[in-house]
C-alpha cells in the first residue's frame, strides 16, 4: 500500500501522467500580428511581448510585424493587435481592415498606444464606437506596468484556450497567466474538497483527506507544478522540473504544514477547515514556485511562513465563500414500498 509521502509527492504523482499533451499544447508556435501605421509603437510592443522582465533576455517567437497595407496578411496569425495612435483620431484605413477580419472571424484586440501623449483620456471616446464586438485596450508600448494593466488581461482573455504557449512563448503574458493557474487550481481543489464531505481525521497522517482525496488533490497539484513550469519556459521534460523546481515544492511538506495549522479546528467548523486546507496547500506551492521564477531564488523558512499564512488566509475565506454558495445538501427521502404486515410466524416446534 502506498503510504503518505509517496501520495503527497508530486515528482511521483508526474511520473505516472501523461504530460505530452500538455507540452505539445505549449509548444505550439503561437503567432501574433501587430498592424498598425508607419510610428504608430509596432516594433516597440513586439520587444515587450518577447522581453523576459526578470533575466531581461528575449524569447524567439513568430510575430509578424505589419503596415497598413499589408494588413491582409495578418490572417495568418492567432491574434491580431491592431495598433493605434490615441494621439489621433482618423482611422478610416484601420476600419477596413478590421471590418475584413472581423467579418472573417479572426480573434482581435484593438491597442491604443501612446496614451502618455494624450492630454485627456476621454478623446479615445470618440473613436472608440468603431471597434464593435472587440476587446478594446490603452496605454504605452513603452511602459510595461501600462501593458500589465490593461493590454496583458485582454490577450490573456482573447487567448483563453492557448494560455500555456502564450506565456511560453512571450514572458509579457508570464505573471497573469501563472496566476490564473494557480488561483484556478487552489479553487479546482478547494471545490473538489467540499464535494468529498467532511472529513474524518485519518490519525497516521494528521491531515484532513482520506488517501483518495489525497491521490485527487495532489494529482492536480501535480499538473499544476508541471502547467507552471511549461508557462514560465523550463524544458518539457518533467525530470527538468525535478531538478529546478524540486527543493522548492519540498515533497508532500507543504499539505502537511497547512493542515496542522487547521485540522484541530475540523470538529468545531466542520468542513471549512479541510476546504481551507485544499485551497491553501495548492495555493502556496504556486506561490512557491512563483516567487522562485521572480527572484531566482527558493523562499526561505521565514519566506515560506508568510506564504502559508497568506495562503490560509485566502483558504479560510474561499472556503467560507464557497460553502456558503454550495446548494445545501438535503438528505434524499426515501420512499419504502409499503410492505404488507409481516405475519409472524410461530416458531416451529422442535423436533
Ligand atoms: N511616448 C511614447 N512613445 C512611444 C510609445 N510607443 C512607441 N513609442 C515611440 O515611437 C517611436 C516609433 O516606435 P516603433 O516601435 O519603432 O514604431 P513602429 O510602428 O515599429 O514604426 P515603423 O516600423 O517605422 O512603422 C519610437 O521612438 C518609440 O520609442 C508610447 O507608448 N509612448
Ligand atoms: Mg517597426
Amino acid at each position: 500500500m502506498p503510504n503518505w509521502t509517496d501520495l503527497g509527492n508530486i515528482w511521483n504523482t508526474l511520473k505516472e501522467l501523461d504530460l505530452r499533451p500538455l507540452a505539445e499544447e505549449a509548444e505550439q508556435p503561437l503567432v501574433f500580428a501587430v498592424v498598425g501605421a508607419t510610428g504608430v509603437g509596432k516594433s516597440t510592443l513586439i520587444a515587450a511581448l518577447h522581453r523576459d522582465p526578470r533575466t531581461q533576455t528575449s524569447t524567439i517567437a513568430p510575430t509578424l510585424e505589419l503596415t497598413l497595407d499589408s494588413g491582409e496578411r495578418a490572417q495568418a496569425a492567432d491574434l491580431i493587435v491592431l495598433m493605434l495612435d490615441a494621439t489621433r483620431d482618423d482611422f478610416a484605413r484601420e476600419a477596413q481592415l478590421f471590418a475584413d477580419w472581423q467579418r472573417a472571424g479572426h480573434n482581435i484586440v484593438v491597442f491604443y498606444n501612446k496614451m502618455d501623449l494624450v492630454p485627456d483620456a476621454r478623446l479615445v471616446n470618440a473613436t472608440l464606437a468603431m471597434w464593435k464586438g472587440a476587446r478594446v485596450a490603452w496605454g504605452s508600448a513603452t511602459d510595461s506596468t501600462s501593458l500589465a494593466q490593461n493590454l496583458v488581461p485582454r490577450v490573456v482573455d482573447a487567448l483563453n484556450e492557448r494560455k500555456l504557449a502564450l506565456a511560453r512563448q512571450y514572458p509579457l503574458f508570464r505573471a497573469a497567466v501563472a496566476r490564473d493557474l494557480i488561483n484556478d487550481t487552489a479553487f479546482a481543489n478547494a471545490s473538489y474538497a467540499l464535494s468529498t464531505g467532511v472529513a474524518e481525521i485519518v490519525p497516521a497522517l494528521n491531515i484532513p483527506f482520506n488517501l483518495a482525496d489525497m491521490f485527487i488533490l495532489t494529482k492536480n497539484q501535480a499538473l499544476m507544478v508541471y502547467k507552471l513550469g511549461l508557462a514560465l519556459g523550463l524544458p518539457t521534460e518533467w525530470q527538468a522540473h525535478v531538478a529546478e523546481l524540486g527543493s522548492v515544492v519540498g515533497a508532500g511538506f507543504i499539505w502537511r504544514q497547512i493542515a496542522r495549522q487547521l485540522v484541530g479546528l475540523i470538529p468545531v467548523w466542520g468542513i471549512i477547515p479541510k476546504v481551507a486546507v485544499a485551497y491553501a496547500g495548492t495555493y502556496a506551492v504556486g506561490e512557491a514556485i512563483w516567487h522562485w521564477y521572480q527572484t531566482g531564488h527558493k523562499l526561505s523558512g521565514r519566506g515560506m511562513r508568510e506564504v502559508y499564512t497568506d495562503a490560509l488566509a485566502r483558504g479560510k475565506q474561499i472556503a467560507q465563500e464557497i460553502v456558503a454558495r454550495a446548494p445545501r445538501p438535503t438528505r434524499p427521502r426515501v420512499r419504502l414500498p409499503r410492505l404488507p404486515f409481516p405475519t409472524i410466524l410461530k416458531p416451529r416446534a422442535k423436533k
